[in-house]
């Protein structure tokens, strides 16, 4: 890996700027601390202040461009993703650890939002409705809400950034962009790809740093209409606080505890397929990824066996090894707070089948890598069954029923994807009528949502939007209802026409 020192830089108005303190963080591959990808512009509320002020410059220019104008900008932004796409899921491994095969995926869900996006101009549809009058017509047109303040998390640093990127842009908003401070220098990559496909200056502007500085700040602006924002319920609360009384949209995407249902009827090998996949891909760090197993107690230990087996044998390394199949966690922080949660399951009295600590042996300790861990003896109120973990921990719930099942797999203050392993169609639809998740997956794993389908949770995980598809256009507009009357006189609605009843 060359060892030069690049310096990424925010984008303002169409040009790249450091940040006011001209001061800079940096950015380290999470598999060898040693390799730093780059620096980057360490900012803060100026910044922002200036971020958005060139947004809101840019706006009225945006906004009158032909919705299916702008969205032809976004299908030349998906013809060069394609280009790009070894060269960008190379750089995403470096900066954040995923597995080359899973940061192609990242990559391709980026393409697919922008050829999703590509055709959305052409569909931004309203709807005409009957006015109750003669000579009336009633109709509702969408209409952008301005500057969106889009805050991202490293997990999936290009597919996440273009859930929100596509749709507001598309919408005919402008947008304050922060890519998670670990993440940076992927997202300075894919928006110099707006650039590259002639996005007019100042429709994103990219500011760099940590949530404290530059986050809040964004959410506190009083030029921002909108914000988006992808991370934990514990932010989430926050950002709502502060929209809730500035009386701000926002739409939130926050935590889960996500778990899959294995009744005595699965197939097996496909239950051990998907719990491996749903709980160590990523590393664990999705907010879909499969935290809790709720297993039939009359398949419990032929299930259990196959896959601690197979977990112990998952191997480990830097993710731009094509044979490595769980990467480092994303930063030295994680792998504390990994580890914390792991104690205190221990000290509850959770069984500790495989894993349950770092892992440095050889050139692993360059790294933060995790070992994959499994607990079994969990109870469904238990801390490891409650909170979410975002690492390679997954705990076993025994239960002895269906209903059970469910009751276990609800029981969990987050909502957002759950799946269930039955040959049974009865229980497939019971599942899909009673699981308290904005996502269900039958006879797969917690994660693999598809970009033109809705994303999001139900109870703490968000607060009632949905990213993916048609309905994350729903959240970048607004909806303005328009009347015409052509019968050149005042008409009265619920008075003129009345006239004859009373
Ligand atoms: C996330 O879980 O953080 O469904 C996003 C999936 C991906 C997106 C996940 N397509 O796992």
């Amino acid at each position: 890996m060359p060892k030069v020192t690049t310096r990424t830089l925010n984008l303002i108005g169409g040009k790249w700027v450091e940040a006011k303190s001209g001061k800079w963080f940096e950015s380290r591959n999470p598999a060898d601390d040693g390799d730093v990808v780059g620096e980057v512009a360490k900012s803060g509320p100026d910044d922002v202040d200036a971020a958005v002020k060139a947004a809101r410059k840019a706006f009225d220019g945006w906004r009158l461009t032909p919705a299916p104008k702008r969205s032809e900008i976004m299908g030349r932004v998906a013809q060069i993703l394609r280009e790009r796409k070894e060269e960008l899921s190379q750089l995403l491994t470096r900066e954040m650890g995923k597995v080359i095969e899973e940061a192609r995926g990242d990559v391709q869900e980026s393409i697919d939002t922008a050829a999703y996006a590509a055709g959305a101009g052409t569909r931004l549809m309203g709807e005409t409705v009957p006015s109750e009058l003669p000579d009336k017509f009633a109709m509702t047109v969408r209409a952008p809400m301005g500057v969106c303040g889009l805050i991202a998390p490293w997990n999936f640093p290009t597919a996440i950034p273009s859930w929100k990127l596509f749709p507001s842009l598309v919408c005919g908003n402008t947008v304050v962009f922060k890519p998670a401070s670990d993440t940076p220098i992927v997202a300075t990559a894919l928006v110099r790809i707006f650039e590259e496909a002639g996005l007019p200056a100042g429709c994103i502007n990219l500011v760099h740093g940590g949530g404290g500085d530059v986050g809040m700040a964004i959410v506190k602006h009083p030029g921002v209409a909108l914000i988006s924002f992808t991370g934990s319920s514990g932010v989430g609360r926050e950002i709502a606080s502060e929209c809730g009384r500035a009386l701000k949209r926002c739409s939130l995407e926050l935590g889960g505890k996500n778990g899959s249902i294995v009744m005595d009827d699965a197939d097996l090998e496909l239950a051990v397929d998907g719990s491996l996949w749903g709980a160590f891909g990523t590393t664990g760090q999705r907010c879909t990824a499969t935290s809790r197993i709720v297993v039939h107690e009359k398949v419990k230990a032929e299930y259990l066996s196959r896959l601690v087996d197979r977990a112990k044998k998952l191997k480990l390394g830097p993710g731009n090894d094509e044979s490595v199949k769980v990467g480092p966690l994303v930063n030295a922080g994680r792998v504390k707070e990994v580890q914390s949660w792991v104690d205190r399951g221990v000290k509850e009295g959770a069984k500790l089948l495989c894993g349950g600590k770092a892992a440095t042996n050889g050139a692993l300790k360059k790294g933060w890598f995790y070992e994959p861990t499994i607990f079994d003896n969990v109870k469904a109120g238990d801390t490891l069954a409650q909170e979410e973990i975002f690492g390679p921990v997954l705990s076993v719930i025994t239960v002895k029923s269906f209903d059970e099942a469910i009751a276990a797999l609800n029981n969990s203050k987050y909502g957002l994807s759950a799946s269930i392993y039955t040959q049974d169609v009865n229980r497939a639809f019971r599942a899909a009528r009673d699981v308290e998740t904005g996502i269900l997956y039958i006879n797969s794993s917690t994660i693999g949502a598809e970009n033109h389908l809705p994303f999001g949770g139900m109870k703490e995980t968000g607060n009632g939007h949905r990213e993916g598809g048609w309905t994350a256009y729903d959240i970048y507009s607004e909806i303005r209802t328009v009347y015409v009357d052509f019968s050149g006189k005042l008409q009265r609605a619920q008075i003129d026409n009345r006239k004859a009843e009373s």
